[in-house]
């Protein structure tokens, strides 16, 4: 029902708002549970409210119409005015729904499912709005794109707004297992399961499906690719069926990670070979119990004949036998497969200079094209290695002209900063998506072939209707988010990726600047500063995340057996996983290239083939992907390769300490709790990225022994090693690998075992905590006299809380405690951290001392500290 508001009645909700307003002044304007949708950035305007009104009385059209008030009162900061006394009457419905109700108003009568119209009619004295959806579902992404606009420009679209998505598979991945953890997840534990089945409360995962509808995202895969036979097991279906629930309303389709091998696993089969009559009928069955819970389900995705999964290789079938399986059992009900090509061996032989896991996908799927069935989408990650910061596109995109096709991305940061860095990451996907591979010699880009129209693929498992018109076409996008408890990515400024990975997958030709003016307005707030600094920031930081990590396309430099984190160079490399860069004292770089080296580069179009062939085509950021060169080879830039490693590093930390500087500008800008959070967080990457900038600056010099013509690799002014300092307690140890710690040595105090009396130890609680002595490093100071920057570089590891405190002439300046949750459990890259105490005054012959306090397998291990010439920047916000 439309309620119009009186005179009267107006002046006293505007009264109220005024009130309201000066209350909600006050409050936290930014949590991440709402994320981007709760944006309150025009309170002090007049409002623009609408009124309830869903034409329809489908789940989703209540939502898109609940969402419009929610939305517009949040946006004006009015809270406890009830919701039917908007300002503005609205229509919010299908298309058919409004042409009934409202026949005069010019709705496209051709809006195909999930697109929507967006405009306003003059009735009398009064603006109609008008949200006309292709279908319900186009009716919710309507409504969200309303509240889109209205927090950027508080103002209603002057003309109408039409808009469909291009591709129609739009999902995201969490690899959540049954226990409630989340494999590459940094953001706490999962929203959907805790100790072997679905969580009792599922708010979350309404919550998150809301999020996920605001920015047109269709599909949810809930439960990680590896170990994923037990969510099939009958009794666990129910509960299962209860988050497809919590997803519905919202537009978002629960699918399911399989594993090929559950007919065997838990179906008490002897065999789970693709072709064998009884598992097909296994797996009918089963998808059976499932529709039969979950009706709408969207279907499931595949790792199989990969990293220990079990796939059809173990009977001698092909990876097309066991999509079709799956595929042929899902159409009747309208799903589909997402099958991965992420298959590769683990178990590469180093020493054969042909092996090649880059090869692997494009040699495993390419001659399956046009064997899928037509409900089949290849999933391809965007490169042929695995989520780098820097690889090319994968040249498979090229290789399925006759199987749609889908694009895999990485939201959770896991080979980029894993949360812990800003890395914005949609320049990386765009410039993917924009990628032209020249397929049969013609402008291809990735994004016009996972959008089905390159090789005019139509999406055979949604067959379309006279009403949400002809069947979409192509495959799509998915992201791997991985979300948690911890404000779904556990930091404010990652989730400018979930909204952007939705915006992209919705339209890849929006720009990345444009999404990040977007998320900033509604998320953080809309003065322009602020906007065009945030937006500065997040464009800055994969560039400068890859120059403190890169160099050149050679793949991560991370711990790639561990963390994937700090900084490992030799753990890629002399082991079967196939992530070599193959760093030698005289060159460096995989040659991948058809005359010489594996091949790899053969496997795209040849007009592509052909540039990444030759050294003098090979971009710059690639080179060391496809060749191996000198480390006096000369790039496109004219630096030689061993002086851009040391110049791109230096320049990435200075980068990484400028994000910082940035935000610092904002302060009294945005909301205090978010500036303090984000700013604590910036501290730390910038200290972070030192740490990969002299592992990765020291390692090279070390390996080829060639200088740095600007002479900064291997010498640190102000730096004043642990391992030389006086110490009380504390001992030299080696640091492995040796590149993560200035010189390859630190100093640890060295753990006591607890002395608790007996009596004691039966009375845990009781007992009082046992004071940990500390150990002491103290140096000299001999520099000349000033104020300075003391950085204290030291290992936090987990568990346990060491102490530190820092005093010159025994005077104690500061302290800190080493409370953070970083990966590794002894003194590493992933862990190494920096604190820096800002604006000491020194003079010659002071002296500096760290005490450090133990804490259980913490031995406040110490690298070195370094005293700066004062920089008046970031506050120590530890
Ligand atoms: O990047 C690697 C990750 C694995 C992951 C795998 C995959 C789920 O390190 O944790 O497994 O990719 O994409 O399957």
């Amino acid at each position: 029902m439309t309620v119009v508001c009186t005179t009267a009645q107006k002046k006293s909700i505007l009264a109220g708002i005024a009130l309201l307003l000066a209350a909600s002044l006050t409050a936290n304007s930014q949590t991440a549970d709402q994320a981007w949708l709760d944006h309150t950035p025009w309170r002090s305007t007049h409002p623009i409210l609408f009124a309830r009104s869903a034409l329809g009385k489908s789940p989703m059209e209540l939502k898109a119409a609940d969402e419009l008030m929610r939305g517009s009162h949040l946006l004006y900061g009015i809270f406890g005015v009830t919701t039917d006394e908007g300002d503005y009457p609205t229509a919010v419905g299908t298309v058919d729904e409004v042409h009934k109700a409202y026949p005069d108003v010019p709705i496209p009568s051709d809006l195909t499912s999930d697109s929507f119209w967006i405009g306003t009619s003059q009735r009398r004295r009064r603006t109609l709005v008008v949200v006309a959806g292709g279908d319900e579902r186009g009716v919710l992404y309507g409504a969200f794109a309303l509240l889109r606009f209205i927090a950027q420009n508080n103002s209603l679209p002057k003309s109408p707004i039409i808009e469909r998505p291009v591709m129609p598979i739009r999902w995201v991945d969490e690899w959540d297992n049954f226990d409630g953890t989340i494999e590459r997840g940094y953001a706490g534990r999962s929203i959907f399961f805790e100790k072997g089945k679905a969580r009792e409360d599922l708010s979350a995962v309404s919550e998150y499906a809301r999020l996920l509808a605001s920015i047109g995202i269709n599909g949810c895969n809930v439960n990680n690719v590896n170990g994923a036979a037990p969510f099939l097991v009958a009794d666990n279906i129910p509960s299962l069926a209860r988050i497809a629930d919590e997803m519905r309303p919202w537009g978002v389709r629960m699918a399911l990670s399989v594993d090929i091998a559950s007919p065997q696993k838990i179906g008490g089969l002897q065999t789970f070979d693709p072709l064998d009559p009884d598992v097909k009928e296994w797996w009918e069955t089963k998808v059976g119990e499932i529709y039969a819970l979950i009706p709408d389900f969207a279907g499931f995705t595949v790792k199989a004949d990969s990293e220990g999964q079990a796939g059809p290789a173990s009977y001698g079938r092909r990876p097309a036998d066991a999509a079709n399986l799956l595929a042929a059992v899902l159409a009747p009900h309208g799903g589909v497969v997402l099958y991965r090509a992420f298959v590769y061996n683990n178990r590469l032989d180093y020493n054969d200079l042909k092996a090649d896991r880059a090869r692997a996908a494009y040699d495993i799927f390419h001659p399956l094209d046009g064997k899928f069935l037509p409900n089949v989408i290849v999933q391809i990650k965007y490169g042929p290695i695995d989520f780098q910061a820097e690889e090319p596109v994968s040249p498979l995109f090229a290789g399925l002209e006759r199987t749609n096709s889908a694009m895999e991305v990485q939201i959770t940061q896991e080979y980029t900063g894993q949360q812990r860095h800003l890395v914005y990451l949609a320049p990386m996907w765009k410039e993917k998506l924009d990628f032209d591979l020249r397929a049969q010699n013609r402008p291809t880009t990735v994004k016009s072939i996972i959008e089905g129209k390159a090789f005019n693929r139509p999406l055979g498992g949604n067959p379309g209707s006279p009403r949400t018109g002809p069947r979409p076409w192509g495959g799509g996008m998915i992201g791997v988010a991985n979300v948690g408890r911890d404000g779904w990515l556990g930091s404010p400024l990652a989730l400018a990726n979930l909204y952007a990975f939705g915006r992209l997958a919705w339209n890849p030709n929006l720009t990345p600047e444009q999404i990040a003016a977007e998320w900033t307005k509604q998320s953080i707030g809309t003065d322009p500063q602020v906007v065009s600094t945030v937006d500065k920031m997040l464009m800055q930081s994969w560039p400068a995340y890859v120059d403190y990590t890169g160099p050149l396309g050679a793949e991560t430099l991370a711990d790639i057996t561990g963390s994937h984190y700090g900084p490992n160079i030799e753990s890629s490399e002399r082991n079967g996983w196939g992530q070599w860069h193959r760093d030698e004292a005289n060159g460096i770089g995989m040659d991948r290239t058809v005359a010489t080296g594996t091949g790899f580069a053969g496997q795209y179009p040849p007009q592509v083939a052909r540039a990444y062939e030759s050294l003098a085509t090979t971009p710059d950021d690639l080179l060391l992907f496809f060749h191996h060169v000198p480390y006096t080879y000369r790039l496109h830039s004219g630096k030689t390769v061993i002086q851009h490693i040391y110049d791109s590093h230096y320049q990435g930390a200075d980068e990484a300490e400028r994000l910082g500087e940035e935000w610092t500008a904002l302060k009294g800008k945005i909301d205090s709790q978010l500036f303090g959070d984000v700013g604590a967080r910036l501290e730390y990457q910038a200290g972070h990225a030192i740490v990969w900038r002299d592992a990765i600056v020291q390692y090279f010099l070390k390996l080829t022994g060639i200088p740095d013509a600007e002479g900064r690799a291997g010498h640190f002014p102000g730096r004043l090693e642990a391992e030389n300092a006086r110490l009380t307690g504390y001992k030299v140890i080696n640091v492995t690998p040796w590149e993560d710690a200035s010189g390859g040595k630190a100093v640890s105090c060295p753990a006591v075992a607890p002395t608790q009396p007996k009596a004691q130890q039966e009375h845990p609680i009781d007992v009082s905590p046992v004071e940990a002595p500390a150990c002491s490093a103290e140096w000299t100071y001999n520099g000349p006299p000033g104020r300075y920057d003391i950085a204290v570089q030291y290992f936090d590891l987990q568990p346990g809380i060491a102490h530190f405190t820092l005093a010159v002439n025994d005077r104690q300046i500061v302290s800190w405690s080493a409370n953070d949750s970083l990966p590794s459990k002894r003194p590493d890259g992933d862990n190494s951290t920096r604190f820096t105490m800002r604006g000491v005054e020194l003079k010659p012959g002071d002296r500096l001392r760290v005490d450090g306090v133990p804490d259980g397998s913490d031995p406040a291990a110490l690298d070195y500290i370094e005293v700066d010439p004062a920089a008046a920047v970031l506050s120590a916000s530890h």
